[in-house]
């Protein structure tokens, strides 16, 4: 983890029900103007795109619009006894070669029909995965963690496999799906240097410091890169392009459900352990607050977002509205028990909130109205799931989302 300013350190976190402010949550069905949204055309033309725009300007920022990728491939082989090919694909984030590019690996199991697949960035760079010596180092910059390694910054051999207990590749392969990630680094680095570096520096604007107070922070950064990664998958035969999934854990599960919140091209959205400014609702500060959030990270969001530290109720959103942008598309909520800086229960909350835009566009919400008992998958439209155990993605969360998507994408 990073270092936390001091500051930060003074600042009350709540973890009792009871302790939590009293508060009103924005209604997903109610306009801004007051207007009751009552049919699936009033929430297409007028709800839907309001609440993106104040998601876009009081949250996450603006991303810019993307030109056509360019990619190129730089490997292919076959991997796990001939089960599948691993393909190594750069992408070139702005359609440029001598732009940045996000280095894409992509496990695709045999098949004579399109397969789902599965999306998710990774933290810890594409050799992390496994410990197959060819896949190359990220060369940018990297968090710095001893136990992998990484030092200085910068990828060691010795960070190689590091974080194989969170990929069962050949398991998920097994189940049909293709996994297709990238370290999120690629993207954009994952430190505050007021966006001089990665995709924010490459859009930056004649004359312009840095991204306007209502412009891209980097979980928008994070989004856009995922979102090139669906147009390179668009143009694969081998993949089901009706069965595109995105998952994130933690801060690259916030980063999912903006993916698929601004980009509908994502079928079905898993976020795990998302917490504070993800699934977690805003406004009951259980756990890591708006302000708290800001303070650690502060390129996270776009700027405009610091008007809500200790001031939750003034955000014309809350997260719920995030989920309900998925609708009707299932999305996959996952908590983790002992991950209380998250915020489960608010979590929960948030997919319940979002239920009657579910049942407005006609399908069926969340079928759950209080917190299930752990490791049991609720696998409705809205999905809840939460474990045992602390902050981190395990097999038994890879076998719920598949669960999950063979239910909700309609199996094999
Ligand atoms: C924490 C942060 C969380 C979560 C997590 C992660 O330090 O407070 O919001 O995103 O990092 O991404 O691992």
């Amino acid at each position: 983890t990073l270092a936390m300013p001091s500051f930060a350190q003074d600042i009350k976190v709540l973890y009792d029900e009871a302790e939590l402010p009293k508060f009103t949550l924005p209604d997903p069905l109610v306009a801004q103007d007051g207007t009751k949204i009552t049919t699936r055309e009033a929430w297409e033309k007028i709800r839907r795109p309001e609440l993106l725009q104040l998601f876009e300007t009081d949250v996450y920022g603006k991303a810019p619009a993307a030109p056509p990728i360019a990619s190129r491939v730089i490997s292919e082989r076959e991997v796990f006894g001939g089960k599948a090919t691993e393909r190594q694909v750069r992408i070139f984030l702005t359609g440029k070669e001598d732009g940045p590019y996000a280095d894409l690996i992509l496990f695709l199991p045999k098949s004579d029909k399109p397969v789902p697949v599965v999306t998710a960035l990774n933290f810890k760079g594409n050799h992390s995965l496994s410990d197959d010596p060819t896949i190359p180092l990220p060369q940018g910059w990297m968090r710095n963690i001893a136990a992998d390694g990484i030092k200085n910054h910068t990828a060691t051999e010795e960070s190689r496999g590091a974080a194989k207990s969170r990929w069962p590749l050949e398991r998920i392969l097994d189940r049909g799906y293709a996994v297709a990630t990238a370290y999120y680094g690629d993207i954009d680095p994952d430190f505050d240097d007021d966006f001089q570096n990665g995709i924010h520096a490459a859009f930056k604007k004649e004359g312009q410091a840095k991204p306007a107070a209502d412009e891209w922070g980097s979980i928008a950064g994070w989004a856009f890169g995922l979102s090139r990664i669906a147009d390179y998958l668009e143009q694969q035969d081998a993949i089901d392009h009706e069965r595109m999934i995105v998952m994130g854990h933690s801060r690259l599960g916030k980063t999912s459900l903006w993916a698929g919140a601004t980009d509908t091209r994502f079928d079905l959205v898993i976020s795990n352990n998302s917490g504070c400014g993800g699934a977690a609702l805003s406004r009951r500060r259980f756990g890591e607050s708006v302000r708290r959030i800001n303070t650690s990270f502060p390129h996270w969001f776009c700027d405009n977002f610091l008007k809500y530290n200790d001031n939750e109720d003034a955000c014309p959103v809350d997260q719920h509205e995030l989920i309900a942008l998925i609708a009707p598309r299932p999305v996959l909520i996952c908590s983790a028990q002992e991950d209380q800086w998250a915020d489960p229960h608010g979590e929960f909350l948030s997919g319940l909130y979002a239920d009657p835009v579910y049942r407005l566009l006609g399908t069926d919400g969340l079928a759950a109205t209080e917190m299930p008992p752990l490791d049991k998958l609720i696998n409705s439209r809205i999905g809840y799931r939460i474990r045992p155990g602390k902050h981190d993605v395990t097999p038994s969360d890879w076998e719920a989302y598949l669960d999950f998507a063979d239910k909700q994408l309609g199996g094999k």
